[in-house]
């Protein structure tokens, strides 16, 4: 790998950071460059002198424009096969190191390809600015010295090597506010980060029992302040796990808000989990002015629940919640999970009527469907692989949950009980029902997305096609 003669100490050092879950697919308007906003924030905070920041999305990104020092890429696993094209792109254009950071390198840093020079594991801030002084004192990456960094994959000794974990980030409060502003704002929901990680162990979470650390209710209330005084947003979600694993926390927030002027007409969304949905709970949601909760409900059967989430949580909880949020005009989005191994046709059942019932009552305002899928650093991935379901080296791009896209000649398909080429009538049933449910939201949402979501439909002929083919053969 070149770089820089040392001479060039003085240089001033320009990092471009690619954020490659933002593409042509995701039509998320919730989406953001999250983490790379706190990478930048934070080098600016802890490495001063020259060092100038860049954000791109995927499709605003061109390597050929490119004059950078080095790019940061930032990826999921569904979209990891982009991010090794782009990767490849710019080797093939510029001699620069392009680091790899997010969740699918760090759910699998032994892959780390070699047309990223380094991958970067789990919490990023710490690690990324020792990799921009090394560079910034030697001008170029040598083994020796990436074999001192902590948290990181690299390419030495003819293989992937790995450094000891990286700790993670003791004082919350010492991370900046990421930075905004390097990214495009407008059309988007402003976002907010109070907490990282989550104490519990969903199957199908790559992030599970990743240890939860909060901002103090300090933070939390400033960097509001400052959102509401630099954007007036109408709204705010908070992108956390887990909102309010501590409403002592919460309660101190909205004091301080109130005491500090902060003009509650803004409206927020969070999420929550439906056993931390009390009387209590919900009088702080009222007095933040939380106008929508995302719940993770996944299934109406108490089988599946407990397989998907384990612990205290039931359909019974999940009603009680639903009902009490009703009773206090907070609107619920309702998340759920098909086609998990233990299920069988009358939990699909019972899930369908369940969403339903809620829908039908005004328990239910927006609902997310999706296919279970074995994401990397989840429990369901080693499932999967211990089934040759998914292997380290796979087309990521086949990690896809969303129904209106399900193909049934290139999923991963985990369900124990019911053939594929009777599940497809379920991902028929349910995406018909997403769609059904949601049209009025994405209404909300104005044209572009309602044009878009309209144009994002199951490909039913595939479906069809795939049965009889199957059938015909026999081979069910
Ligand atoms: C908020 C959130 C969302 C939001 C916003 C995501 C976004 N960035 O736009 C929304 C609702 C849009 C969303 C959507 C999806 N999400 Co989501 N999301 C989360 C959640 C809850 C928090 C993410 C977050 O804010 N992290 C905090 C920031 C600070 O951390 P970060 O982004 O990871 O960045 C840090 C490090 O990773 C690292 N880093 C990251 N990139 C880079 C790059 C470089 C160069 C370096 C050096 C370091 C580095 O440093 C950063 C700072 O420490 C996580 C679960 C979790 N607790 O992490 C799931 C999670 C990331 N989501 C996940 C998934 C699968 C999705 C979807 C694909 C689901 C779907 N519907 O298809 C979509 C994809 C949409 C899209 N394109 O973005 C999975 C990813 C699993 C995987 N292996 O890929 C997660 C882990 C949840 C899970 N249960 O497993 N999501």
């Amino acid at each position: 790998m070149s770089g820089k003669e040392p001479a060039d100490q003085q240089f001033e050092m320009k990092i471009t950071l690619v954020c490659n879950d933002i593409n042509e697919e995701t039509i998320n308007e919730l989406a953001a460059p999250i983490g790379l906003c706190y990478l930048a924030g934070y080098a600016e905070k802890y490495m001063p002198g020259d060092i100038s920041f860049s954000i791109k999305t995927r499709p605003d990104f061109s390597p050929g424009e490119d004059d950078s020092d080095i790019i940061g890429i930032s990826s999921m696993s569904r979209y990891f096969p982009n991010a090794l094209k782009l990767a490849k792109e710019i080797k093939a254009k510029r001699e620069i190191p392009v680091l790899i950071g997010g969740y699918h390198i760090s759910s699998l840093p032994h892959t780390l390809p070699e047309c990223f020079d380094i991958g970067v594991i789990g919490e990023g801030e710490l690690t990324f600015i020792e990799l921009l002084k090394l560079y910034k004192e030697k001008g170029k990456f040598t083994d020796e010295d990436l074999s001192k960094i902590d948290g990181i994959a690299y390419h030495g000794e003819g293989k992937v090597l790995i450094t000891p974990p990286r700790a993670p980030i003791e004082d919350m409060d010492s991370i900046p506010f990421p930075k905004r502003d390097l990214w495009d704002l407008s059309n988007r929901v402003m976002w907010l980060s109070s907490s990282r990680g989550c104490p519990f162990n969903c199957v199908f979470c790559a992030v599970a029992r990743c240890r939860h650390r909060e901002f103090s209710a300090d933070y939390v209330a400033e960097e509001l302040l400052m959102l509401q005084k630099k954007y007036n947003p109408r709204g705010i979600s908070f992108h956390d796990d887990l909102f309010m694993l501590n409403p002592v926390r919460l309660e101190d927030i909205i004091r301080q808000l109130k005491k500090r002027g902060f003009n509650f007409n803004t409206n927020f969304g969070l999420s929550l989990r439906a056993d931390f949905i009390t009387p209590d709970a919900v009088r702080l949601l009222k007095e933040l002015n939380v106008i929508t909760v995302f719940i993770g409900i996944e299934s109406a059967s108490e089988k599946v629940i407990a397989y998907l989430k384990g612990g205290k949580i039931t359909v019974g909880v999940v009603q009680r919640a639903l009902d009490l949020l009703k009773e206090n005009n907070i609107m619920v989005e309702g998340s759920f999970i098909i086609g998990s191994p233990p299920e069988e046709r009358e939990d699909l059942v019972a899930t369908y009527k369940f969403i339903v019932e809620n829908y039908s009552a005004g328990k239910l305002a927006f609902i997310l469907t999706n296919l279970i899928t074995p994401y990397p650093g989840s429990r369901i991935w080693q499932y999967a692989k211990d089934r040759n379901i998914v292997t380290d080296d796979m087309d990521f791009s086949k990690l896809n949950m969303a129904l209106h896209s399900f193909d049934p000649y290139n999923c991963t398909y985990l369900n124990e009980n019911i053939p594929l080429t009777e599940f497809v009538d379920y991902i028929d049933m349910f995406e018909k029902l997403h769609y059904d449910v949601n049209r009025l939201r994405y209404k909300a949402f104005g044209d572009s997305f309602e044009d878009i979501f309209y144009k994002r439909r199951l490909d039913r002929e595939r479906l069809r096609k795939f049965k009889e083919e199957s059938l015909g053969t026999g081979n069910a």
